[in-house]
């Protein structure tokens, strides 16, 4: 074990620790993470001297930002989809491990947690947030949808709050993340250390001795509404509900929604009303399916340039506007 390990496992009382420690890039899953985090987690499966798993990021400012879709664009543009499909195999495979763990995985989220982020702790029974923690799932500003299972996810929010973060990829606060279910506990960063170690001496039964008391939910005076505007049968009603509100909050949504691919966000909000009806498993094999036609359309490439390779932050969207996105186009990636 080195400290150039991107992923550094070890033992410590009556825990296993995983750490992702790629803190540069704000410890970004690359598939060889990904291999470290599933191996790890096979070998502790059955051994007796480990409890439960935590799983923590290196640095202060995230958890886990997401996926290596550096590699995945070069990949899809190179047609080495076979390098690709390995990739997001293995990366819900481990998702769905961590869903269904024999024993208590736990993870402490101080700093940014989005997308792959997302799919190493949501799944599991024990989430810590801070007050430094902000969760999201982005993907429709790089032309993709939310993956790793949150097709499965957001559409079992509270009313339709997984429908409005997964289409305006807005982050939440390690609170709110608590308040909408994305996290079970909240602890300050100030304690989290502490957290840490008493939970190698004493296991899951330490998380409630450091669970705080909640500030109130950002979203709570709004929450009528969103479940109102995002309950609409299609991008074009939902964008026409939310400017009737004329709320801030609704105006924030708007232009958010606005900035993200407009194809993005027809197959997304198709993805999770679908998934609404799906078990992990066969949310996670319909993702697989649509990363292979959602990839295949310019705006994937183009997020990735736009928002991780040039960080121009102009994608050119093909349809640049929602109402010019041809539903027989998103249907057709559903099809098969
Ligand atoms: C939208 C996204 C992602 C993003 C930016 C977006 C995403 C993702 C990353 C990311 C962050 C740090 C890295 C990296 C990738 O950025 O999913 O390789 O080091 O993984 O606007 O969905």
């Amino acid at each position: 074990m080195t400290t150039e390990d991107t992923v550094i496992t070890s033992r410590d009382g009556r825990v296993g620790r995983i750490l992702l420690n790629r803190p540069k890039a704000l410890n970004a899953l690359d598939l060889k993470m990904i291999r470290a985090c599933a191996a790890i987690l096979e070998t502790w499966r059955d051994n007796p001297h480990v409890d439960a798993v935590v799983i923590e990021g290196a640095g202060e400012r995230a958890f886990c930002a997401g996926g290596d879709i550096r590699a995945l664009r070069d990949g899809q543009l190179s047609g080495d989809r076979a390098s690709v499909d390995q990739f997001f195999a293995e990366e819900y495979a481990l998702n769905l491990t961590i869903a269904t763990y024999p024993k208590p995985y736990i993870a402490l989220i101080d700093g940014i947690c989005m997308g792959g982020g997302i799919g190493l702790s949501v799944h599991a029974p024990y989430r810590v947030a801070t007050e430094h923690a902000g969760f999201g799932m982005p993907e429709t500003a790089i032309g993709f949808f939310p993956d790793i299972g949150a097709t499965y996810l957001l559409p079992r929010l509270p009313g339709e709050l997984g429908v409005y973060l997964g289409l305006t990829g807005l982050r939440v606060t390690g609170a709110d993340a608590v308040h909408a279910g994305l996290a079970t506990h909240y602890t300050p960063r100030a304690r989290l250390a502490d957290l840490s170690a008493a939970l190698a001496r004493d296991g899951v039964a330490a998380l409630a001795a450091y669970n705080e008391t909640l500030p109130a939910f950002s979203l709570a005076d709004h929450r009528s509404a969103i479940d109102y505007c995002f309950a609409a049968g299609t991008v074009a009603e939902i964008v026409s509900r939310l400017e009737a509100i004329g709320a801030e909050w609704a105006e924030a949504a708007l232009k958010a929604m606005r900035t993200v691919s407009p194809s993005a966000l027809h197959w997304t909000l198709l993805a999770l009303r679908h998934g609404r009806d799906l078990t992990l498993k066969q949310a996670l094999d319909a993702e697989f399916a649509l990363t292979r036609t959602t990839m295949a359309h310019p705006d994937f490439a183009e997020g990735v340039r736009a928002m991780v390779v040039d960080k121009d932050r102009k994608p050119a969207w093909q349809p640049s506007r929602i109402e010019d996105v041809d539903p027989a186009r998103i249907d057709a990636l559903f099809a098969g």
